[in-house]
């Protein structure tokens, strides 16, 4: 028996070590290495199920290739799919050039050598990619603005808060293991407060949970500020040493009268109070943002607003949203970017789906990315996948939505069976991630993927053919608080450095509480976005499922239930029952739901985990507008409108 240590890196904030045993070349188990404090021995259900995964009926173990385009793909081999592949590609290079051709990638595997390395090839050929807005860009650049980076808590604080805050945020269930160090904190005494229009996993476990309407965050921050301003809880003294903009801020805050602050939010102002006196009471607080809350049209303003109530209380950076940004890793050096010829075309990934359905790229390349379900729109993407003049190619590692509307499917490695470095998003604790086990059928790697293509295509650009783990090493220089990329080759654990958290590099380089660097249109100071209109239409919110992690894991613990949560008011009023048959509608786009009437949704809000099919197959993101927001360009999926209606039984 051997024992292989290795990281999971998939799109989850705790990026747990991991311990495989290996047996004659299986894995026996899988299990949690307590090697990493954050990771502490455990490990969530997928990563428990990822030796299943690995070997599941859905998994791709040799090259696919479509002779015809409206005939079934065939098998072939990797000589053919590769040939295939490279004359199609350097064919719409000459014919239409670059910018027809798609990079389409993202968070499926977050490892440097899996998804960041490999994009030299698209940057050599200079082709067109998308802007990586779906998930937390509006997010960043809302804390940009005001913290001059997104750099937030140190994670492993949070058993000394005394009170931490879930802001549409469901932690339980998004990140298991940084919840756990919440609940360590609850143990001596802190308090657990949620905010969530629904009552998630999480609000159900805190000691206070805030139900505001969808999208009244912002308010709810000025509320919230106004009352610790009411109560003299702001730490002036911190304040005058480290901030900027407070008299305008403040002038801003007592504006928002409790009755303005009720009516948006819905909440009554004695529980804003509440809120406030616990805020006052229990100190130091850790303000845990969620990536959902972010996800609609004034998301970014919700995150500006939130963000600096922490600093009213006399607190250096005790928001977390996601720390990748304060790392020292040179992530450009790995992608090569300085092999770009020219500026290449950005296309919003948020809109993406009208482009494709327009056949706009010719030649579309997708990896680590289930475009067809994941992307708002996806009924266009799909259009547009199967357009016969758009030839698509995807590499991964399991049959998805995307790969089934592929001309070409090329079947990756699971991070088992590769090696690999990943950078957490909350903790700083790094370790090379190695092989457990030799590559499944014909499943090829990336790295080795990229240079086969580059070959193929005559390309000679030399950064192309580097060693890859020499281009860590050189990206990594100076990255390190402790260990060294040497230690990590050795098996030993690493730990990144970070910007010291009371830096802030903005133009004053102060906490900005009226932004100095503020893009067009935009109030230096957040803003309150207009509220939905009563217009019988339903808000629909989609959250992350606990045991599948974005539409992955459907092959292990079967399909995403397409079930939807709505008031008990709302189902009286449409004569739905619990466990009854409905349809959401939006548009000329709808889906069948089963629904569960049930209180911990409120009035005019509905809940639905994501990202799915329905028992039809249709997409549940043909629902999502590929409306993008003001400040980032970030997605707007928490701001989708649709109506329900009961079918007959
Ligand atoms: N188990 C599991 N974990 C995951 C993932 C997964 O698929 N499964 N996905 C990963 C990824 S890609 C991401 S981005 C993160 C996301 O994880 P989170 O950051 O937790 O975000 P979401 O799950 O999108 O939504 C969290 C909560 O926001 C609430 N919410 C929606 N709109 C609003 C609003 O207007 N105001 C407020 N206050 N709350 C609102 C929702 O009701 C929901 O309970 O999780 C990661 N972790
Ligand atoms: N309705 C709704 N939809 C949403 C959201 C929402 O809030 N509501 N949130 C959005 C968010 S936050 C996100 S992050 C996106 C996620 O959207 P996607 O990134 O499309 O998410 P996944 O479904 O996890 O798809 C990842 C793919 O990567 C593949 N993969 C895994 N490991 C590897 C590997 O090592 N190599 C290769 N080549 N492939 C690999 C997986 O098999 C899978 O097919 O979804 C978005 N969709
Ligand atoms: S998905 Fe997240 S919580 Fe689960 S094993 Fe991987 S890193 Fe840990
Ligand atoms: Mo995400």
């Amino acid at each position: 028996m051997t024992r292989i240590q290795t990281v999971c890196p998939r799109d989850c904030p705790d990026t747990c070590f991991m311990e495989v045993e290996v047996q004659e070349g299986s894995i026996v188990s899988i299990q949690g290495s307590r090697e990493n404090p954050i990771t502490a021995g455990f490990l969530c259900a997928r990563g428990q199920a990822d030796a299943r995964r690995m070997q599941s009926p859905g998994r791709l173990l040799a090259p696919e290739m479509r002779v015809e385009k409206c005939l079934d793909r065939e098998r072939v081999s990797w000589d053919a799919a590769l040939d295939e592949v490279a004359g199609r590609l350097r064919d719409t290079l000459d014919r239409h050039g670059p910018d027809r051709v798609l990079f389409l990638d993202y968070a499926g595997n977050t490892g440097l050598l899996t998804s960041v390395f490999p994009r030299r090839l698209w940057n050599v050929i200079g082709a067109a990619r998308t802007d990586h807005s779906i998930c937390t860009r509006s997010g960043h650049a809302a804390l940009e603005l005001h913290f001059g980076s997104s750099l937030g808590l140190d994670v492993e604080s949070l058993p000394s808060k005394k009170l931490i805050l879930f802001w549409g945020h469901n932690g339980l269930v998004s990140s298991p293991h940084l919840y756990r160090l919440a609940t360590l904190a609850r143990r001596e005494g802190a308090v657990l407060v949620a905010i969530d229009p629904r009552r998630s996993e999480t609000a159900s476990q805190a000691d206070l949970h805030l139900a505001p309407r969808p999208g009244s965050d912002a308010a709810l921050a000025w509320g919230i500020a106004r009352a610790l301003i009411e109560r003299g809880a702001v730490d002036m003294d911190f304040l005058a040493r480290f901030s900027l903009g407070i008299e305008e801020y403040r002038e801003r805050a007592l504006s928002w009268e409790p009755s303005q602050v009720q009516a948006v939010t819905g909440l009554p102002w004695e529980q804003i109070q509440e809120l406030a006196a616990l805020l006052d009471q229990h100190r130091p607080s850790a303000w845990m943002l969620g990536i959902g809350f972010q996800k609609r049209r004034d998301g970014a303003e919700s995150v500006r607003a939130v963000s600096l109530l922490p600093s009213l209380l006399g607190e250096h950076r005790a928001f977390y949203y996601t720390n990748s940004r304060g790392r020292l890793v040179d992530f450009g050096a790995i992608s090569g970017d300085s092999t770009l010829a020219g500026t290449p075309r950005v296309v919003s990934q948020v809109s993406v789906g009208d482009l494709l359905a327009s056949g706009e790229f010719k030649f579309v390349y997708v990896f680590c990315m289930n475009p067809a379900v994941s992307l708002p729109g996806a009924d266009a993407v799909r259009r547009g996948f199967s357009r016969d003049d758009v030839f698509v190619v995807v590499h991964d590692t399991h049959r998805n939505e995307t790969t089934a509307l592929a001309d070409v499917v090329l079947p990756a490695t699971t991070f088992l069976e590769k090696d690999d470095l990943v950078v957490s998003d909350s903790h700083p604790w790094v370790r090379k991630a190695c092989r457990a086990v030799e590559p499944l059928g014909q499943a090829m790697g990336e790295v080795e993927l990229m240079q086969r293509l580059g070959r193929r295509l005559g390309l000679t650009t030399p950064e192309l053919y580097q060693d890859p783990w020499e281009a860590l090493r050189e990206a990594t220089q100076g990255a390190f608080e402790e260990g060294s990329f040497e230690g990590l080759m050795r098996g030993e654990v690493g730990r990144w450095a970070e910007l010291a958290r009371d830096q802030y590099p903005t133009p004053s380089g102060r906490i900005e509480f009226r932004a100095s660097r503020c893009p067009q249109g935009i109030d230096p100071l957040p803003s309150q976005g207009a509220m939905a209109a009563d217009d019988g239409a339903f808000t629909l919110l989609t959250s992350a499922p606990a045991s599948y992690t974005n539409s992955q894991f459907q092959d292990v613990f079967g399909p995403l239930p397409s079930e939807v949560w709505v008031h008990p008011a709302d189902a009286a009023t449409l004569g739905l029952k619990d466990g009854g048959r409905a349809v959401l509608e939006s548009g000329s786009a709808r889906i069948e739901v089963l629904t569960r009437v049930t209180e911990r949704t409120q009035r005019g809000v509905l809940w639905m985990t994501r990202p799915l099919n329905d028992p039809s197959g249709r997409p549940q993101n043909a629902l999502i507008p590929q409306e993008t927001q003001a400040l980032g360009g970030g997605s707007v999926y928490n701001s989708a409108r649709v109506r329900l209606r009961a079918v007959g039984e």
